[in-house]
C-alpha cells in the first residue's frame, strides 16, 4: 500500500479562497496530496480588497502546530503570509523540533490589491530564521526587489537578485516574473544553472497566483519530485488554472483550482 503523501501550510486564512491557506489546500488536492494547514493570521477580504488583517495568538499558534504535528509528519510545507516577526521564529524553532524537510517559502507582503500583510520586520526575521534551512524561497519581483534592495525591471535583473537571494542560505530560489512588462518570466537558480521558463501574459487581474504556484511546487516536493522539474509542473499547473479563471465577485479573478 501507498502511504498517503502530506503537504502542510502554514498561511494566512483568505475567505474568498482565491489565495492564503484555503487556495494552498485545493492546490494539494488537485495534485493528488493530502494537505493539512495551520492559519497564522485571518484577513477581511473580498475579491476587491482586503479590510482587516488580525494575527493569531503567538501561543495558540505554537499550540495548534505542537498539536497536529505530534501525530502527522508533512513530506513538504510551505510557509505564506506569517505576518509577524514572532510567528517566523516560532515557525523556525517548529521546523528543528518536528524535524520538517522540503520547505518552500513565500515571502508574502502585500495583497494584490496593495493591502499590506505583514508587520515591520518579518522579511527580515524570514531572511535570518528561514531562509538558511529552505528548499526553495519563491519571491515575486517585487518582494526580490525588497528583500535585495536591487532593481528589478528585466530577466538579467531577476538573476542577479538570485545570486545575491541564495547567499541567504536556501537550496534554490525561484523569482516570480508576472509583474513584467510583455511576457512572463519565471527563474529558478540552484547555485549552478538558472532555467527560465516563458509564457505569454494572460490579460485580467488575478488574486492568489503566487499562493497557488508555491503550493503547486510544494506538492510536487511532497511527490519527491527534484526542484526543476517541481518548477516546470507548478508553472504549468498555474497557467491552466489561470487561462480558466473564474468570477466569484465584482473584483478579481480567482484561479480555477
Ligand atoms: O496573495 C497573497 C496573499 C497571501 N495570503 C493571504 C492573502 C493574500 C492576498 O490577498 O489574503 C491570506
Amino acid at each position: 500500500m501507498n502511504k498517503q503523501k502530506i503537504a502542510l501550510t502554514i498561511a494566512g486564512s483568505d475567505p474568498t479562497g482565491g489565495a492564503g491557506f484555503q487556495a494552498d489546500l485545493k492546490t494539494f488536492q488537485a495534485m493528488g496530496v493530502y494537505g493539512i494547514s495551520i492559519p497564522a493570521a485571518l484577513t477581511a477580504q473580498n475579491t476587491h480588497v482586503v479590510t482587516q488583517v488580525k494575527e493569531i495568538d503567538p501561543k495558540f499558534f505554537s499550540s495548534q502546530i505542537d498539536t497536529l504535528l505530534i501525530d502527522s509528519h508533512p513530506d513538504a510545507f510551505k510557509t505564506g503570509m506569517l505576518f509577524s516577526p514572532e510567528i517566523v521564529t516560532i515557525v523556525s524553532e517548529k521546523v528543528k523540533t518536528y524535524n520538517l524537510g522540503n520547505l518552500v517559502i513565500d515571502p508574502v507582503r502585500a495583497s494584490t490589491s496593495g493591502a499590506s500583510l505583514m508587520e515591520e520586520g518579518v522579511l527580515e526575521a524570514m531572511k535570518e530564521h528561514l531562509f538558511p534551512i529552505a528548499k526553495v524561497i519563491i519571491p515575486n519581483m517585487n518582494e526580490a526587489s525588497v528583500l535585495t534592495g536591487l532593481e528589478m525591471k528585466n530577466e538579467d535583473d531577476m538573476k542577479k537578485a538570485a545570486i545575491e537571494l541564495l547567499q541567504s542560505g536556501p537550496e534554490a530560489v525561484i523569482i516570480t516574473g508576472g509583474h513584467l512588462k510583455g511576457k512572463a518570466i519565471d527563474i529558478l537558480f540552484d547555485g549552478s544553472d538558472f532555467l527560465s521558463l516563458e509564457q505569454d501574459r494572460i490579460e485580467g487581474e488575478f488574486h492568489g497566483t503566487g499562493c497557488v504556484f508555491s503550493s503547486a511546487v510544494t506538492a510536487c516536493l511532497a511527490l519527491d519530485y527534484e526542484i526543476k522539474e517541481a518548477f516546470i509542473k507548478a508553472k504549468d499547473f498555474t497557467w491552466k488554472a489561470m487561462k480558466t479563471a473564474v468570477t466569484i465577485g465584482k473584483g478579481m479573478k480567482i484561479l480555477n483550482v
